[in-house]
């Protein structure tokens, strides 16, 4: 296909209520939005790096300098068979996995309408759901039992707490208590160390299904350490950028679930590296979020329907986080299963044009 030209600009929606996690609180998911443009057809993908450094490297201004001065002037007028062909513009590049990820993003999405085939179908998924749970962000005791009960009640198939430090054990004790059968995680957004195992041992007391990322994003080797001191699995997510990344986790024994997300480990090629490593290492995988609006959602909901993805992901109902959302269709969990949506080829969802331009700015066009 030949990729004729590329709309980059950068939204910013307001959440319904503030995210709250170890590292700082969101009022707002701001992201840049790629529409790659070609023979009549338009791919999207949504990045997930935010306005600062605050979950990894990247940064928005880095990335859509990065973008608009390098990644995409190697793209627009050229033709491509297949996302492979990619591969050797993006892969000389150190890092900004987020910022390569959003034009792989883009164009699988892009080549699954030129083949008029469902973006799941491209990828090697099957199915028409993926089972999902909610992410709590961190609040008072009484808020938190308060938004399980809810999520329970709603039927989704896991509940995830952010901790902190200070705010961990306590939490879970009461949400366990109140809630004995339920499949529960946390989250520590890389906020614990070493000398804080004594913490991590005490929540091995409560049937979690893991522990999400507790030490540095950047480290591996001490996640080893711990996991051998504690029987819950640990789960990676901020430290795994790669598929060489998995194997060394899984090899060391510093996690025993990954969790996968497309736009943070480089894209769909590179995220079905980490998925297919991780089934050789029989340790199951789950796709993460990152507050994504719907064109984020709808490529995680996707890449979720390969087969090792056997633990519930992040994808939860749009209207969970969003008054409105900038595509048409509702993306709406039922009993903790999320519909893949199919409104057409690709992603399966189209962008509300009107209500996009209101929540838009720093609208670029490259090669137009
Ligand atoms: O660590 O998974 C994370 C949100 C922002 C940054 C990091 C994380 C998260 C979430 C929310 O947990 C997942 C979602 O609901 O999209
Ligand atoms: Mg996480």
């Amino acid at each position: 296909i030949l990729i004729e030209s590329a709309e980059l600009r950068i939204v910013s929606l307001p959440l319904l209520t503030p995210f709250v996690i170890s590292t700082g609180t969101m009022t707002a998911k701001t992201f840049p939005l790629l529409v790659l443009k070609g023979e009549g057809l338009e791919g999207i993908g949504e990045a997930v790096m935010d306005p600062a450094p605050d979950y990894l490297e990247e940064t928005i201004p880095g990335a859509m300098a990065f973008l608009r001065d390098v990644l995409l002037p190697q793209i627009v007028g050229k033709r491509f068979a297949s996302p492979y062909e990619l591969q050797p513009i993006l892969a000389p590049w150190r890092g900004n996995r987020m910022a390569k990820a959003v034009v792989e993003m883009a164009f699988w999405d892009l080549w699954a309408k030129s083949l008029n085939i469902p973006l799941k179908a491209v990828l090697g998924g099957v199915g028409d759901s993926v089972d999902v749970g909610v992410s709590l962000g961190i609040a008072p005791v009484e808020k938190t039992l308060e938004r399980v009960d809810e999520a329970v009640a709603n039927g989704y198939k896991r509940t995830k707490l952010k901790i902190a430090q200070g705010h961990d054990v306590k939490i879970v004790e009461a949400v366990r208590a109140r809630h004995p059968a339920i499949k529960l995680t946390v989250d520590a957004n890389t906020d614990y160390g070493m000398a804080d195992l004594p913490v991590l041992q005490a929540l091995d007391d409560f049937r979690l299904d893991y522990i999400e990322q507790p030490l540095a994003y950047d480290d591996i080797h001490d996640h080893a350490k711990v996991q051998a001191a504690l029987k819950t699995a640990i789960c990676l997510d901020e430290s795994i950028r790669s598929a060489k990344d998995a194997r060394i986790a899984l090899e060391l024994g510093a996690a025993r679930v990954i969790n996968i997300k497309v736009g943070r480990v480089g894209g769909f090629a590179s995220a079905r590296a980490i998925h297919d490593t991780c089934a050789a290492f029989d340790a199951p995988v789950w796709c993460g979020g990152m507050l994504e609006s719907g064109i984020g959602r709808a490529h995680n909901i996707h890449l979720a329907t390969l087969a090792n993805f056997t633990k519930p992901g992040d994808t939860s109902s749009a209207s969970r986080y969003f008054k409105r959302d900038i595509i048409n269709e509702p993306l709406e969990a039922t009993n903790g299963e999320m519909p893949v949506p199919t409104n057409g080829p690709g992603i399966g969802v189209t962008l509300d044009q009107g209500f996009l331009k209101t929540v838009s700015d720093h609208v670029e066009e490259i090669g137009a």
